[in-house]
């Protein structure tokens, strides 16, 4: 019998690339150099994408393969995933839900901690003998009993607001609606009101055209100079100008962000800012959980082109 075609939109580890090329035919339209052409040559036969989180699928890559049936999403992540595309014809997604949520609730907290207390600089303070030329590394700020704001109470937010009661922190979050399985919080339903009570905001919500931007100028003056904004979900959920125009003004304490509009590329004026921590999306970039998301891409695929149940479906 023969495999299915797959187009293959970024690179995997070579841990999932030889399974995947066990089972599938798989075309590689990030090593194309004209990729026009490539689609063009391979179009007609494409019956999957294998896609990551952060590459998707848009309108045009949809409905350039007119027999294609599954995107597979190596992410828990869709939004750049054409959903409208797909439900016009009934084209299946899956993602890659709970195996990562542990390692990005892991990050955010992480960031939170280095941010606030310093250690980057603190790092370099030890390595270029300012230690010993210079004495005591400067005071840098507590964590533990201050104000958590949790925007997005889903299954990553809900895991990073767990660990920061182990910090004593006083947890309040904001959603649609409250959460019954989050009896111990404040709910707080408006993102300013939210973002008034926090020392720390974590955005960890999933990403769609409506929540663009829910941080806004508004919210982000809302945290204030003395507040710290972390941000582990997509750059699309921060208005990332007024983000930037906070930092260098000192309107806003702090940031931390593992994402930023038009990455891995970002906007230059981070560089010279020393109140931002900069991460180059990798919250879920541990061994373990890359692996269950590669074998989860793959038996999504399988299930599909064996006319099973998929295991993780979007749509
Ligand atoms: C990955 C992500 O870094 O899950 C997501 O939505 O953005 C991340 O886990 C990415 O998908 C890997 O390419």
């Amino acid at each position: 019998m023969s495999k299915p075609d797959i187009l293959q939109i970024g690179p995997y580890p070579e841990w999932d690339q030889v399974p995947l090329e066990a089972g599938f035919t798989m075309h590689k339209y990030f090593e194309a150099p004209d990729k026009i052409a490539f689609l063009s040559s391979v179009s007609e036969r494409i019956r999957g994408i294998a896609t990551r989180g952060e590459l998707g699928a848009d309108r045009a890559l949809i409905e350039a393969c007119p027999n294609l049936e599954i995107i597979s999403v190596y992410g828990v992540g869709f939004d750049a995933v054409d959903l409208d595309a797909c439900r016009e014809r009934g084209i299946r997604v899956t993602n890659t839900p709970d195996v990562l949520t542990n390692d990005v609730a892991d990050l955010g907290v992480a960031m939170m901690l280095v941010q606030s207390r310093g250690m980057i600089g603190a790092e370099n303070w030890v390595r270029d003998g300012s230690w010993a030329a210079k004495g005591l590394y400067p005071l840098k700020n507590r964590v533990w009993g201050k104000r958590a704001g949790v925007l997005g109470l889903g299954r990553i937010g809900f895991e990073v607001a767990k660990r920061l009661a182990g910090f004593d922190l006083d947890i309040a979050y904001s959603g649609v609606t409250a959460k019954d399985y989050a009896p111990d919080w404040e709910f707080v339903a408006d993102p300013v009101e939210l973002a008034r009570r926090s020392d720390f905001l974590f955005v960890t919500l999933a990403a769609s055209a409506q929540t663009r931007h829910i941080v806004n100028r508004q919210v982000i003056d809302a945290v204030g100079p003395d507040g710290m904004i972390i941000n582990i979900s997509r750059a699309s959920n921060i208005d990332e100008d007024a983000l930037l125009d906070a930092l260098e003004t000192g309107r806003l304490g702090s940031a931390a962000l593992d994402v930023f509009e038009g990455e891995p590329a970002l906007n230059p004026r981070f560089l010279k800012l020393d109140n931002v921590l900069l991460q180059p999306h990798h919250a879920s970039g541990t061994f373990e959980t890359r692996k269950a998301m590669g074998q989860l891409v793959r038996d999504n695929l399988s299930a599909h082109f064996a006319g099973k149940t998929l295991q993780t479906p979007v749509l």
